[in-house]
């Protein structure tokens, strides 16, 4: 039994979306089984429990059409709920996809008058965002999508897209808040198909947006999302650090290729799941960690609370490991072996010269005694790895 505690403290920047908490355990083909929690309970109850962040979107916590004095009142509810429990709302964004007006799309619809109402409530949700302090706002298009490709050009969707996020980039620095942008890829669901499937998508997208944007805007892949496309979340994540645009987080779990099932971080591939913290951990991730998740439809609301401190405990248990996984000398001593290779063979090509063309093309080549010269103990170093995570290392 460990005695560490594995307690959440803010400087693990964890955060949740107000949606995950107050999700009252409804699907497509069933009612609520739990009471919907209000959001001002769900806001207190995180940080209450030492939870650094929250997000939200513009109706979790303002309800669409509030009046102004509504509106000013909720904001001072929150900020004493700020105030006293020490959460900070860490990220916005706008509920682009629940009312039918978005029903074949917000930014990609095909009515002038539905994107200008969509950029319009995108403003005002940025407004609020800032007044609460995010420092990030999301951009997940569940209804920017397709099921019929006769109806819509995915050229003139993505010009589109383009054309909204670049107007909001301006808004955002021309009002001079401390905010970066995120683009949250998924491949499908609610759409047939959706127009910023994956990480590689929204990273070729952000480098179309007019120059001075560009800087502010980055990802916040999700876990589930990944792995519905059947993709490696390890892989994936690792592009958007290895770009600069790893800005937060959607953790969460999921089983390969099926709809979107938004289980507890690590609770359905512990493996996978150690990797995402692994990467975190080996490249110093200083970005939001939030959990986009929501607890079993079998759950009260103890349950719930329950969920929200899984999903914490699990990531601070995965850190230990990876901890634990650089220290062990079995396994670094075979990672030595394994990445050791022909010294005299580097740099050949890092700098492009005539000369150092003619070197590389006059030398010769064995790839025979190459190919069979050397063991690469994957086996060994997997079972090492496998050991360290059951705990018997
Ligand atoms: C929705 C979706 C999430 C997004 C949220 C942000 S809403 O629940 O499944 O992955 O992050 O709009
Ligand atoms: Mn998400």
């Amino acid at each position: 039994m460990s005695m560490m505690s594995f307690a959440p403290s803010h400087s693990d920047k964890f955060a949740f979306g107000v949606w995950c908490v107050t999700n009252a355990g409804r699907d497509p083909f069933g009612d609520a089984t739990r009471k919907p929690m209000p959001a001002m309970q769900a806001i207190r109850g995180l940080g209450e429990r030492n939870v650094w962040g929250f997000e939200f979107h513009d109706n979790d916590v303002f309800p669409l059409g509030a009046s102004a004095a509504q509106v000013r009142k909720i904001v001072r509810d929150v900020r004493a709920i700020m105030a006293d429990t020490g959460i900070c709302c860490c990220s916005g964004t706008t509920n682009l996809f629940f009312h039918p007006v978005f029903k074949d799309g917000a930014f990609t619809s095909h009515d002038p008058q539905i994107r200008a109402y969509a950029v319009h409530k995108v403003m005002h949700a940025i407004d609020l965002a800032a007044e609460l302090g995010a420092q990030n706002f999301l951009f997940w298009g569940g209804r920017e999508g397709a099921e019929v490709d006769a109806a819509k050009d995915p050229i003139e969707a993505i010009r589109r897209f383009r054309e909204a996020m670049n107007f909001l980039c301006a808004y955002v620095r021309q009002n001079k808040y401390k905010m970066t942008f995120t683009i949250e890829p998924k491949p499908n669901e609610p759409r047939g198909d959706l127009y910023m499937p994956s990480v590689g998508n929204a990273l070729a997208f952000i480098e179309t947006l007019d120059p001075p944007n560009r800087a502010m805007v980055g990802v916040n892949p999700e876990v589930a999302h990944i792995k519905m496309a059947g993709l490696n979340p390890y892989h994936e994540y690792g592009q958007a650090l290895e770009a600069g645009k790893l800005f937060e987080l959607h953790l969460n779990d999921q089983k390969p290729v099926r709809y979107d099932q938004d289980l507890t971080f690590g609770s359905a591939s512990l493996k996978e799941s150690f990797f995402i913290v692994k990467l975190m951990v080996d490249h110093k991730f200083a970005g939001i960690k939030a959990f986009d998740a929501h607890a079993y439809r079998s759950e009260d609301i103890d349950g719930v609370w329950d969920f929200v401190e899984r999903n914490m405990r699990t990531y601070k248990i995965l850190e230990e490991k990876a901890y634990e996984a650089r220290a062990n000398r079995d396994l670094s001593a075979l990672l030595e072996e394994i990445q050791a290779g022909n010294k005299a063979y580097e740099k050949l090509f890092t700098k492009y010269s005539p000369a150092a063309v003619r070197k590389l093309k006059a030398l010769k080549f064995d790839p025979d005694k190459m190919a069979t010269g050397r063991r690469l103990a994957y086996e060994k170093l997997d079972q090492i790895l496998t050991e360290i995570l059951l705990g018997i290392r």
